[in-house]
């Protein structure tokens, strides 16, 4: 199974994107994770991405791209895997619509959490508090939601018109949340 997970910052879509890849033992390609590890290694491409992460703007389609790429061509790939974070605008949607078709890949399942901001707000800064993450300051997540709303939301819509979007609530306690995707992913853990 191929899968976007998509949602605003503070959605719980790396969250649950962790639950799916335990559950069906697909690979988790998360973008904010390849960059925080960037970041974290102190190289050329995670100084620039770390400038730009901090303000609470998109890091450029070609460096994410780049990261992208890398990834997905590494091995561990073979069941499948769900994208976390990508994509972000509709550039980047275009982008990895060639790159998987290239590779005989597309994705089957494009699955959007839908979050109110107030939530999100609350998650993010209990998550700042705990993690101290320094793209979780007040201040950048309101800009996050506002690319968020202009660059991503967009998305959503692409993926409804090629007729593999499915919506679902990410409101109630991360366990309700997931219940509910597996309901929409058609996973039954049990059998
Ligand atoms: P991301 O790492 O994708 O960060 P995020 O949007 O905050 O989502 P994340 O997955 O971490 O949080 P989640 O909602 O699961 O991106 C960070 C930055 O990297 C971006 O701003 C951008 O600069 C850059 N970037 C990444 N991808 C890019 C791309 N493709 N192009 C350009 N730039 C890119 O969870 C948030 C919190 O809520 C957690 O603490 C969690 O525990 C909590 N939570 C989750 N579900 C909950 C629930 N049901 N109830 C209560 N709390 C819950």
């Amino acid at each position: 199974m191929r899968i976007v997970i998509m949602g605003a910052p503070g959605s719980g879509k790396g969250t649950q994107a962790a639950l799916i890849v335990k559950e069906l033992g697909i690979a988790h390609v998360s973008t904010g994770d390849l960059l925080r590890a960037a970041v974290a290694a102190g190289t050329e491409l995670g100084k620039k991405a770390k400038e730009v992460m901090d303000r609470g703007e998109l890091v450029s389609d070609e460096i994410v791209l780049g990261l992208l790429e890398e990834r997905l061509s590494n091995s561990g790939m073979g069941n499948g895997f769900i994208l976390d974070g990508y994509p972000r605008n509709i550039a980047q949607a275009e982008a990895l619509n060639d790159l998987l078709e290239r590779i005989g890949q597309p994705v089957d399942e494009a699955l959007q959490i839908d979050v109110d901001e107030e939530s999100v707000v609350a998650r993010i800064a209990k998550r700042a508090a705990l993690e101290g993450r320094s793209d979780d300051t007040e201040e950048t997540v309101r800009n996050r939601l506002k690319v968020y709303a202009e660059q991503t939301a967009p998305v959503v819509e692409y993926y409804a018109n090629k007729g593999i979007l499915s919506r679902v609530l990410g409101e109630g306690s991360i366990e309700e949340v997931f219940q509910r995707i597996k309901g929409v992913l058609q996973i039954n853990s049990d059998s």
